[in-house]
């Protein structure tokens, strides 16, 4: 158990929530009622929230079709189409001069886009992909830096039906190319680079790179100018964003779709190597995307500026950077840069400068930020904030206290959201209005969320721990995955006889009913909120010439959450460039964030008689810890001393 689980069972502090009589949730008594009208009339309620929430080009005629289950569908024969939702209908309520997104470059450049603009974007970039023939149901990857183009990009594929695959710009073009041809996308749309670090972060060069080496189904590469770096262009099929969108009307008759029409793949790492195409559809996706901006971070679109800090290649990024603020007509702010850059105070200085209200992030930032000292927030104005919230891994008692303190000044509510890429959007966390908090707890289910705790047999466990399902169907889960039904069938359903959805996470329930998330069960890591298979970084290791063999861990990691730790066996001698040669090739096979933290190098992996390798020693051995796990079963009991030893020095 890590040091941060283990403080968070000891936690005990509850805050109250505080009074609000405009919050969109005031009362644990208005939560109740909501959850009880779906435990109720459970197909009425999303029903009538589908219809109020939605504008439909077409009513749908039945909430949830479960006859294929565990392929659920939502609001079948309804009809909308997704941007109309996020642009159309706030100009035509009045709010185009509203502004959509505000953005500031890490050199300090801001530019802030009113709904009327980005529509006209949207539809000048959806002219042009249908220009390049793009139809619904192509796949576009969308290769960005965090800049407006990137949710231009989406917004734009929205409009036509073509489905957004965003790859997170710091992936390698191997990840890059593995990931294209597995959408067996026509289209990538990029920029020359984006600013980070007072530098530019090169992307065109990965994306030629990425192309040279196959994805023969790219027809075309749209490049937007942005980093001012010098990049080649292949001709016939590099074309320059810009001017391939000022030749276009600035309408676009937006394309009536299906309610389940898929909206976008985003691939992400499970317990075998080759990463996951999660398929998302687009009523049902929206639907919660707009009711958790407005749930749990009470959003106010008149008033309140959010900024969610995640990449727009995450799903947190797509949800909340996205289309939750857009659904809602919001403000959303976008910064391309580092947290740390030009010193560790940015993230307050542009809090401040822009009004921010609500502010999103993970622990890992607030880790990072307060190491840095108190010093830097306490510079800047922060009176504008008043909800906060943190996502991806399980924040640790000091850093929320942190956070309410010098962050929150004791006034902002925290809002510690529990949620996957698989399930589109929010699913255990605190109303900021309603519930209350403790620190390193998610606390309570959203209203139409079942979440529940069971162990291996599927048995409902109340004071203990246990593996954290979902036992109904929500309208933002993932409907699949891209071309790869039964992987969708073995990894979320099968173990629970396809009746509840297994997350992956271990969690136990308090006597509140309160949920406490203990992280990953499988093979997956979490590094500073980022999610990496083992065995993905493992077949980048053995990928290299010098590597018979490799086992990847987790270890404690008082800023990252989770560092990675490598076993590795040699082919042949151990010489000292290894370390960092090892270190390369995992950065160009997955990206940077996969680079080991410790490379330990052994004769041999610990394994049981039947092959096995042992990761619970090795998750031990890699920590320093006095080894817990039955040992009885290691085929040659040698190998533990050794691979201690290898640590040292
Ligand atoms: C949104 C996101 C999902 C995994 C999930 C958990 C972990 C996410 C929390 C959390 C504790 C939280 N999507 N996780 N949120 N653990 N408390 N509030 O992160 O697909 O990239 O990762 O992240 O293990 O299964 S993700």
């Amino acid at each position: 158990m890590s040091s941060t689980i283990a403080s968070i069972l000891e936690e005990t502090r509850i805050f109250e929530p505080q009074q609000n009589q405009h919050a969109n949730i005031g009362s644990l008594d208005e939560y109740h009622t909501l959850r009880r009208c779906f435990s109720d009339d459970f197909d009425a309620t999303w029903r009538d929230l589908a219809r109020e929430h939605l504008d439909w080009r077409a009513p749908f005629t039945r909430v949830l079709n479960r006859e294929r289950a565990p392929f659920f569908s939502w609001f079948e024969d309804g009809k909308l189409n997704l941007s109309e939702n996020c642009l159309d209908r706030h100009i035509a309520a009045g709010s185009g001069d509203r502004t959509a997104i505000i953005w500031e470059s890490e050199a300090g450049e801001v530019r802030r886009i009113s709904y009327v603009e980005l529509l006209a974007d949207v539809c000048r970039a959806a002219n042009a992909m249908r220009e390049l023939g793009i139809e619904s149901g192509d796949r576009v990857v969308i290769y960005m830096p965090m800049i407006p183009e990137a949710a231009i990009a989406m917004l734009a594929c929205t409009r036509i039906g073509a489905i957004h695959s965003v790859v997170f710009g710091a992936f390698s073009a191997n990840a890059l190319r593995e990931r294209i041809e597995d959408a067996e996308a026509k289209l990538v749309i990029t920029a020359d680079g984006g600013g980070r670090r007072g530098g530019v972060h090169a992307l065109k060069p990965k994306v030629d790179d990425a192309l040279s080496g196959g994805c023969h189904c790219i027809q075309h590469v749209l490049v937007v100018r942005h980093a001012g770096n010098e990049v080649g262009k292949t001709a016939g099929r590099d074309i320059d964003w810009h001017d391939a969108l000022k030749v276009q009307p600035d309408s676009c008759e937006a394309l009536t779709v299906d309610s389940e029409h898929p909206l976008f793949i985003l691939y992400t790492s499970g317990s075998t190597g080759k990463p996951k195409g999660i398929l998302h559809s687009t009523a049902g996706y929206l639907l919660w995307a707009r009711l958790t901006m407005q749930w749990v971070f009470d959003f106010q679109p008149e008033t309140d500026v959010f900024w969610c800090t995640a990449d727009v290649g995450w799903i947190t990024g797509h949800t909340y950077s996205v289309y939750g603020p857009l659904a809602c007509g919001g403000t959303t702010l976008m910064y391309e840069g580092v947290p740390t850059y030009p010193d560790p105070g940015r993230l307050w200085k542009i809090c401040a400068e822009h009004g921010v209200t609500v502010f999103y992030t993970a622990p890992t930032a607030i880790r990072a930020l307060i190491k840095a000292g108190d010093e830097w927030p306490n510079q800047h104005d922060l009176s504008n904030l008043r909800v906060l919230g943190t996502v991806g891994e399980p924040i640790n008692p000091e850093a929320w206290m942190w956070y309410h303190n010098v962050i929150g000044k004791g006034r902002c509510p925290i809002v510690d959201t529990w949620w996957q890429t698989e399930t589109g959007g929010h699913m255990i966390a605190p109303l900021p209005f309603a519930t209350s908090t403790t620190p390193g707890s998610a606390t309570l289910p959203l209203p139409g969320i079942d979440a529940a705790i069971v162990d291996e047999q599927g048995k409902l466990v109340t004071d203990s721990g246990g593996l954290l399902v979902i036992r109904q169907p929500w309208p933002s889960m993932l409907r699949g995955i891209w071309n790869d039904d039964a992987r969708y069938v073995d990894t979320y359903w099968k173990k629970f006889n396809n009746t509840f959805y297994f997350a992956g996470d271990g969690a136990r329930c308090d006597d509140n009913g309160f949920f406490w998330i203990m992280g990953r069960v499988d093979d997956v890591l979490n590094v500073s909120g980022h999610r990496l298979g083992t065995m993905e970084i493992e077949s980048a290791l053995v990928s290299h010439d010098s590597v018979a063999e490799a086992a990847v861990v987790g270890r404690p990691d008082d800023i990252k959450g989770e560092a990675i730790c490598a076993f590795v066996v040699l082919k042949a001698a151990w010489n000292e460039a290894l370390v960092d040669a090892l270190r390369a090739h995992v950065a160009k096979e997955i990206g940077a964030i996969a680079k080991p933290d410790d490379i330990r190098f052994a004769d041999s992996l610990p394994k049981t008689r039947s092959g096995k390798i042992m990761r619970r020693l090795l998750r031990d051995i890699a920590a320093g810890r006095d080894i817990t796990s039955d040992i009885s079963t290691l085929e040659d009991q040698s190998v533990i001393e050794k691979l201690q030893r290898s640590g040292q020095g």
